[in-house]
């Protein structure tokens, strides 16, 4: 079904189809409108002779091509967006004057931006990094961004340090390497010389970092917000978004495979599941601190290096968003669109975090070399929904005409039109919070503390989680080239956590200071665990293993239980050949062993038929993709004939491992199987 007609229209839709393309059916044209006669040849004296300057044709096609491209983004260079639409759950009144957080009948239209922070522009989706989570929400008092993350804290608090923490992170300059990875000297010399990184950099090495998807994955407003009502009383923000799917990651060695075997991974799988129907939802959540309540705890709350831990200050789920339409051309949309922190509605206000200050200087300026001028505002994607009027004209590309003989304010001659809105009529007033103090470069004694929290991040962790921290740890350390510096973060984490430190420094031949002082925190957050987030079979792709001679009677209901579940089986097999059963039926096949691998699904499945099974045990890449995804701790299930391959993998009875026997029930089977590919990782198995 085509997408225009699949998802429910909105305001934006609308909006942006004004602008849409359609070739079909249509002859071509010069950008002038001159239908072109032949476009597979410049225009020669001669045929065998030099091309003409008069050929206009050849000039406007070729000089569009040479100025195609345009600056990638500084960071987040590499994203892909969704449309989609929010609602509120109820009336938000009594903390916020925001319109589009009242009226629950309200859909206001979205558009999200996905994207990774230290790899160019085409870079590979699953590399182990923070996740953008930018939200522009089109509302009908203007457009309003939350520009998060999938991670609540940031590596610096104080903006006047982001060209230095991005320098450091970005490939180096006088190789260009690496690329997309801060597995290098620079980024971990800035770590360890930039402490206030230690509660960032516990999230960046765990499995936040590699996420399974971006529907499954958390976002974070980071910075604390304002929220105003209509009263005026204002009130301490974070906002959160949680994912209906719950959360989850890779592992790190699947996802280095995948940045190979499928570089576009978490694009494809955000593209293929809105396709296919299966719209990503999270809900969005409030984390609220009254003012008079600020400093009632033992973080600063301006502080973006610290989270407000939701069993002390609770989480409210306050609406959803869906995202239920794929973009119809990156470029135009992906490419264009520009956030901005400072796109705010009344009711939203900011706080003093020297980090979001420093943001809501750089977004727009980054936009004007990057989209090319200060008429950015006007490209379809950026445009509200909402009419704008002011003064500002001309520049670069402009595309309002605006009628008039006056461009300024106040006026007479237009009647002093456009004219500011008083605040009963939506006019956005700075919540008006009494500043004073010394002009200072300096940061706030209450921003000292910088491993307390880090160590609530390792104290919530579940073994497994611990493990794959201290592994990324020795992963990263093991590819920085200077000892001294890998001696440097070593005695950072011995101040976040002894054992964390003897661990990493034992993968790296670094040595242990025992007198570095260990912070003292001994609570936990146990939110901050993947472990305990929500476990569904939907969406999860299934390897489906079979060949010629399977048992259709056996593997027909089987698949349309995964699909009940809301699962997406593909079958993998030698060749694109229908297979044939042995009682007439016949099965498409989606990939080859060639073409496909066993890190591109949740879970694998080995179809029953002895000939299938024989056929499957004679080449060797069915038990090389039943070992591997068995080795990322994923869910195997076999009929019960097909087992043998197992044994031929190496796969023994384990926890998630699922072999049907020749008496059961295919109903008690598929249900098992169901939970366990639901259970997404099985990490009490011994690989
Ligand atoms: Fe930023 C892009 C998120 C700190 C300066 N940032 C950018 C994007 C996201 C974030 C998701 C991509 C937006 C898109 O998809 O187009 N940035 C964050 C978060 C931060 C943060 C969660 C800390 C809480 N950023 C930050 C600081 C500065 C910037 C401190 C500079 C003072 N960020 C930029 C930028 C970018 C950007 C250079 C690059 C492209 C763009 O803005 O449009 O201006």
């Amino acid at each position: 079904m085509n997408q225009l007609t699949k998802h429910s229209k909105n305001s934006k839709d609308e909006q942006l189809e004004a602008y849409r393309v359609d070739d079909t059916g249509k002859k071509m044209t010069t950008n002038q409108g001159l239908r072109v006669s032949d476009d597979e040849h410049s225009l020669k004296a001669g045929v065998r002779g030099p091309t003409l300057m008069e050929d206009f044709h050849f000039r406007e096609k070729m000089t569009h091509f040479d100025h195609e491209r345009i600056p990638e983004r500084i960071v987040h260079a590499m994203g892909y967006g969704a449309h989609g639409y929010f609602q509120v759950y109820e009336p938000m009144k009594e903390f916020t004057k925001a319109k589009f957080l009242q009226d629950p009948s309200v859909k206001t239209p979205v558009f999200v931006r996905f994207s990774t922070v230290a790899g160019s522009r085409g870079s590979g989706d699953t590399v182990r990094d923070a996740r953008g989570f930018a939200t522009k929400f089109y509302t009908e008092e203007g457009n309003y961004d939350l520009v998060g993350n999938n991670i609540p804290v940031f590596f610096i608090q104080d903006a006047i340090k982001f060209p230095d923490l991005v320098h450091a992170l970005k490939p180096e300059p006088h190789n260009e390497m690496p690329q997309a990875s801060s597995a290098h000297d620079t980024f971990w010399d800035f770590i360890a010389n930039n402490q206030e990184s230690a509660h960032m950099i516990m999230w960046a090495m765990s499995d936040r970092a590699i996420p399974r998807s971006y529907r499954m994955m958390e976002g974070f407003g980071v910075h604390t917000f304002r929220f105003v009502n209509e009263e005026g009383k204002g009130r301490f923000v974070k906002f959160l978004w949680k994912p209906k799917l719950g959360v989850h990651s890779l592992v790190w060695d699947e996802a280095q495979k995948l940045a190979g075997k499928d570089p576009d991974f978490h694009r494809r799988d955000l593209y293929e599941a809105i396709e296919n129907g299966d719209y990503p939802e999270y809900e969005l959540g409030v984390q609220i601190i009254e003012e008079e309540n600020e400093f009632n705890f033992d973080f600063d709350i301006l502080d973006p290096t610290k989270l407000w831990p939701e069993e002390i200050v609770p989480v409210k789920l306050i609406g959803k968003m869906t995202l239920d339409r794929n973009q119809d051309n990156v470029f135009a949309e992906t490419e264009q669109v520009a956030f901005h922190p400072g796109s705010v509605v009344p009711g939203i206000d900011f706080s003093n975090d020297p980090l979001l200050q420093g943001r809501l200087f750089s977004y727009t300026d980054t936009q004007l070399s990057r989209l090319g001028g200060p008429n950015f505002h006007e490209l379809p994607i950026n445009r509200p929904v909402c009419p704008f009027h002011n003064n500002q004209r001309d520049g670069m590309h402009r595309m309002t005409i605006n009628r008039g003989q006056t461009a300024y304010h106040k006026n007479s001659l237009a009647q002093n039109d456009p004219r500011p809105a008083a605040e009963e009529e939506g006019g956005y007033v700075h919540y008006q919070e009494k500043v004073e103090g010394s002009k200072i470069r300096q940061r706030s004694e209450s921003f000292k503390d910088h491993f307390s929290q880090a160590k609530l991040f390792w104290n919530s962790m579940t073994e497994i989680e611990k493990q794959h921290i201290t592994t990324a740890f020795r992963f990263e350390l093991g590819k920085v080239k200077s000892k001294y510096v890998q001696q440097q973060v070593v005695d950072m984490i011995s101040a976040i956590d002894m054992n964390l430190a003897e661990e990493v420094a034992a993968g790296i031949g670094a040595s242990v200071n025992k007198d570095t002082a260990e912070s003292g925190v001994t609570n936990s957050s146990p939110a901050l665990s993947q472990e305990k987030t929500i476990k569904l079979p939907d969406t999860r792709k299934v390897a489906i293993l079979a060949e010629d001679g399977y048992n259709a009677s056996q593997l027909n209901p089987f698949l349309s239980s995964l699909e009940e579940a809301g699962m997406t089986p593909e079958v993998v097999s030698h060749t694109l050949s229908p297979l044939k059963s042995d009682d007439g039926h016949q099965l498409e096949v989606d990939h080859t062993f060639l073409t496909s691998d066993s890190v591109l699904f949740d879970a694998i499945y080995v179809a029953g038929g002895t000939k299938s099974r024989d056929l499957l045990l004679q080449k060797k890449e069915a038990a090389a993709f039943l070992k591997e995804g068995f080795s990322h701790f994923k869910a195997i299930g076999a009929a019960y004939e097909a087992a043998e391959i197992l044994e031929s993998a190496g796969i023994g009875n384990g926890s998630g491992v699922v072999v049907a026997e020749a008496s059961e029930k295919a109903a008690t089977f598929s249900d098992a199987f169901i939970a366990a590919a639901a259970e997404h990782r099985h990490w009490d198995r011994e690989v």
